[in-house]
């Protein structure tokens, strides 16, 4: 394998409402994943994460199991409406005493925490005022964050504001199959400006404490055209533009996409872009985060909506179903590790300024096989690792890679079918077994280690 470089974080990712469960436990409020949860079809199976991994009780349990793992850092995120269960004002002190004793046994066994602020979980108090769609969300956010740092920021040096604010967004306003669940055009546009906008407000806020390292995790991947023909060339670009640029624009060059405004022409007046916007949503960065899973395939196609005033963010004229005939996961995504690569190098050669890079999610799931050897897993990491060893021979400042996901957990709008985890969680039971996957990561880590050692 590639040599990484010194100092290189190897670690595991969780988030909050995937694994907690206790979601009444200590004064809790509730958040837009709990309401969407409560409707009928929206998650298979009618799954919630009221219980998930219960996580929240058996946290100390959890903390020894990643030091068996031996990770150098440990991805996870704070659940906002512990903090603050209305989303504003009030603080709940037993909800940060939580995250206060995560950290503190994270620190006890020498793994260095990756907090992030928001994984999805917005209160559901804040929804019922326009949620994302209002600007006075990204307002509360910055009084939150600053809340969380004020009460971790003598021992947490790495925050990470949003976790993708394009699924939060455009999968949550526009697709609807994330919470809340709504179908927009305009909304879900304004919901990623304002995300963006919050992201530089929370920054901007916490910013100060020498040491301290400011960023945020995209989802990325190259938007691939289908064949190279003028049309579908054309669809990827719109579908990358939805996909990155409408982030990464203002984030990392301090302007809007070139091809916004046509795109969206008659979707969104382009209301919610403020004078001051830019300044604050490219604000200097320590870091970013990337998410990959898997290469977007992009064919053009027509508009569902013919009408933009009724069309949602999503409804651009792509069609992303048309795929390789490459290997696939358990959830159909195509294995394509040579997209990492692509991505990083990409993202480089976009944005000369780029902040080092982490990877924060890379993982997979396959069926479970007998004795939990999960090879196939294995094999996925493998490859994705190599293909992230590529970008760093090629220049990117990569700082780090966490396995997505430490633990089974509650995945979202497919509830708990599919099992992403170093270590099985069994739903009835809540015992934890580490597969196959998770002693050749525990053997990886150690190895890097000593070589990294021995090189000193
Ligand atoms: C990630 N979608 O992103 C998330 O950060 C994790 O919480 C999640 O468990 C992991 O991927 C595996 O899915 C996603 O469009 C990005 O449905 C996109 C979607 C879902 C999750």
């Amino acid at each position: 394998m590639t040599d990484f470089p010194q100092g290189f974080r190897w670690g595991v990712a969780t988030s909050a409402y995937q694994i907690e469960g206790a979601v009444d436990a200590d004064g809790r409020g509730p958040s837009i994943w709990d309401a969407f949860g409560a409707v009928p079809g929206a998650v298979a199976g009618g799954d919630t994460g009221a219980v998930a991994c219960d996580h929240y009780h058996r946290m100390p349990e959890d903390v020894a199991l990643l030091g068996e793992l031996g990770v150098d850092a440990y991805r996870f995120s704070v659940a906002w409406p512990r903090v603050q269960p209305t989303g504003s004002g009030r603080v709940e002190p037993r909800g940060l005493a939580f995250y206060s004793r995560l950290v503190d046994q994270l620190l006890e066994r020498g793994i260095e925490p990756f907090l992030t602020l928001y994984h999805w979980d917005l209160p559901q108090a804040l929804e019922e005022l326009g949620g994302w769609r209002s600007r006075d969300t990204a307002l509360r956010f910055a009084e939150y964050a600053t809340v969380v740092h004020d009460a971790l920021g003598d021992r947490v040096s790495k925050w990470t504001t949003f976790n993708e604010p394009y699924v939060s967004s455009i999968v949550g306003y526009g697709e609807g199959r994330h919470a809340p669940g709504a179908r927009e055009g305009h909304g879900s546009l304004a919901a990623a400006h304002h995300l963006m906008v919050a992201h530089g407000l929370a920054v901007e806020a916490m910013r100060g404490t020498p040491g301290h390292q400011f960023g945020i995790v995209l989802n990325q991947s190259p938007s691939t055209p289908v064949t190279s023909s003028e049309a579908d060339v054309a669809a990827a670009r719109r579908h990358d533009l939805l996909l990155r640029r409408q982030f990464t624009e203002p984030l990392f060059a301090g302007r809007y996409p070139e091809d916004y405004a046509e795109t969206f022409a008659g979707v969104t007046d382009l209301s919610f872009r403020k004078d001051g916007d830019l300044a604050l949503i490219s604000t200097p960065l320590d870091y970013v985060g990337i998410n990959y899973y898997y290469r977007q395939h992009v064919a053009d196609a027509p508009h569902r909506d013919p009408d933009p005033a009724t069309r949602t963010s999503i409804d651009i004229g792509i069609d992303t179903t048309r795929l390789p005939d490459v290997p696939r996961t358990a959830m159909n995504w195509p294995v394509e590790p040579a997209g990492l690569t692509e991505t990083l190098v990409g993202l480089k050669e976009r944005y000369p300024d780029l902040p080092p890079v982490y990877v924060t999610e890379n993982g997979c799931v396959y069926p479970d096989r007998p004795g939990f050897d999960d090879q196939d897993r294995i094999e996925y990491l493998r490859a994705h690792l190599a293909a992230a060893g590529d970008a760093v021979a090629a220049g990117v400042d990569l700082r780090g890679y966490f396995v997505w996901s430490f633990l089974d957990n509650f995945e979202w709008a497919h509830g708990y079918k599919h099992r992403f985890g170093l270590v099985h969680v069994d739903y009835e039971t809540l015992v934890r077994t580490p597969r196959a996957s998770f002693h050749w990561y525990r053997d990886l880590v150690a190895e890097q280690r000593a070589k990294v050692s021995a090189a000193r």
